[in-house]
């Protein structure tokens, strides 16, 4: 890798051109490899077929999983950054959203400032706080004066945070019960019940997030370790890009013990709403038989509100609404977005933000790729980076998607 560039330099719009041209080399081989008709970017190959349980499946694998060769399309996304070095400009309809309880003040004010100082000082898009209570005096004046944007404070609306009239209360408690002797993380808790079931389907209805495209999702208590120096949203609609997420992981088993039959029944009723080039791989190595549990960790989510807000997503959350998974065992927010997100998105409208570091606990992303760190004044050491590790799933997201990986990431892969 070359010595550091400052931005806006002569020698940075030559590596933007020289990179562009590559993209074109590379999607184009892409696309040959891909069976993509340049000309009609119509997919010859792939599936826009049913899915239902057992013999009427023929999602054929999109790829090997072992095929490591590093031909696949690689789109830098420094290329689409203020080339020119113009002032920023918000162009797009966008608002990070946080959903908080008034004690996860402190919490904030690290993350928060993060976001300002890496990113949104030079943006100043908007904050939209929600609550299943008010907001407390102190957590609104704080978390304004820290924010450069309009900030919003919101009240759940009761249905949206309540057990609703068809679940059976007592199977519930048991339930719950149950899982908390066995040991499953928040398995005994009613509110994260709430918080997963609100975060799954209720949102974005919102009227405070009506105005919105996009959303930045960030919660308490996160860090982020690298300068974020372009419109993050205007990436997303420039490039078609619905769903964007840092780190991705299996679930517990035991919290989603029949989400994916459910899928299958709900895929089996209303099969129009599986898009064509869809991601099923990355979610099932069975061709659909049973779900992988690889999911996006959605504690970190830039996304498409239409995404949600349209008809597949909104039938497909009151399908699973109805069928009480969200009470009678624990289904959070994150599998249940990604299953649709895989399922729903063409695999292109998803995006992996391997530029954002960022931390959850207990897990780091720190861009293993040195340039990018220091162009990107990460703070992390890739050492700690999960991206690569066994229990992440972005390897397999590489795989499936043909992706290349950075350079080195061997040697953080154990
Ligand atoms: N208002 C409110 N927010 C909550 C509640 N429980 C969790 N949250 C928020 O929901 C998000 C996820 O909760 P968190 O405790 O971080 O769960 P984890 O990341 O899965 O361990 C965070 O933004 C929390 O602030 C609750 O009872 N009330
Ligand atoms: C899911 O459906 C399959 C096929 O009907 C069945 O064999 C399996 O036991 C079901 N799994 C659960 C957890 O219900
Ligand atoms: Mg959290």
């Amino acid at each position: 890798m070359g010595a550091y560039v400052p931005a806006g330099s002569r020698n940075k719009n030559r590596l933007y051109r020289t990179i562009g041209i590559s993209t074109i080399l590379i999607t184009t081989l892409y696309c040959l490899l891909n069976g993509t008709s340049i000309l009609s970017g119509q997919s010859t190959s792939l599936n826009s077929n049913k899915i239902s349980r057992g013999t009427s499946f023929d999602f054929s694998p999109y790829i090997n999983e072992n095929d490591n060769s590093e031909n696949y399309k690689f789109v830098r996304i420094n290329e689409n950054l203020n080339p020119n070095n113009k002032p920023y400009e918000k162009k797009v309809k966008a608002t990070f959203v946080t959903l908080a309880r008034n004690s996860d003040l402190h919490g904030l004010l690290e993350p928060i400032k993060a976001i300002e100082d890496r990113f949104n000082k030079n943006f100043h898009y908007d904050w939209v706080f929600l609550n299943d209570v008010e907001f407390d005096e102190d957590f609104k004046r704080i978390t304004s004066s820290l924010i450069s944007g309009n900030t919003k404070y919101g009240v759940i609306p009761k249905e949206h945070w309540s057990v609703p009239s068809w679940i059976d209360e007592e199977k519930a408690t048991n339930a719950r019960k149950k899982m908390e002797e066995d040991g499953v993380i928040y398995g005994g808790s009613l509110p994260y019940r709430h918080m997963c079931r609100f975060e799954s389907g209720f949102f974005y209805r919102h009227p405070l997030l009506d105005e919105y495209e996009y959303y930045w999702r960030i919660e308490p208590d996160v860090k982020f370790h690298c300068d974020i120096n372009y419109d993050i949203f205007q990436f997303m609609k420039d490039n078609n890009k619905k769903y964007g997420f840092t780190i991705s992981i299996h679930e517990y088993e035991a919290t989603i013990k029949t989400l994916w039959n459910t899928t299958l029944e709900f895929i089996d009723k209303n099969p129009e709403f599986l898009a064509k080039d869809n991601m099923l791989d990355f979610i099932s190595d069975d061709d659909g038989t049973s779900y992988n549990n690889c999911h996006f960790w959605s504690n970190f989510e830039i996304a498409s509100l239409d995404l949600w807000r349209g008809e597949a997503y909104s039938k497909y959350f009151d399908y699973l609404d109805k069928k009480g998974g969200f009470f009678y065992e624990r289904w959070g927010d994150a599998p249940v977005h990604s299953i649709a997100a895989a399922l729903f998105l063409n695999r292109d409208e998803i995006h992996h933000f391997y530029d954002v570091g960022y931390y959850h606990g207990p897990f780091h992303a720190c861009p293993v790729d040195d340039q990018i760190r220091f162009e990107n004044r990460c703070a992390c050491s890739p050492n700690q980076d999960f991206t690569w590790q066994g229990f992440s799933c972005t390897t397999k997201y590489y795989n499936v998607n043909r992706l290349q990986k950075p350079h080195g990431w061997q040697k953080y892969a154990n």
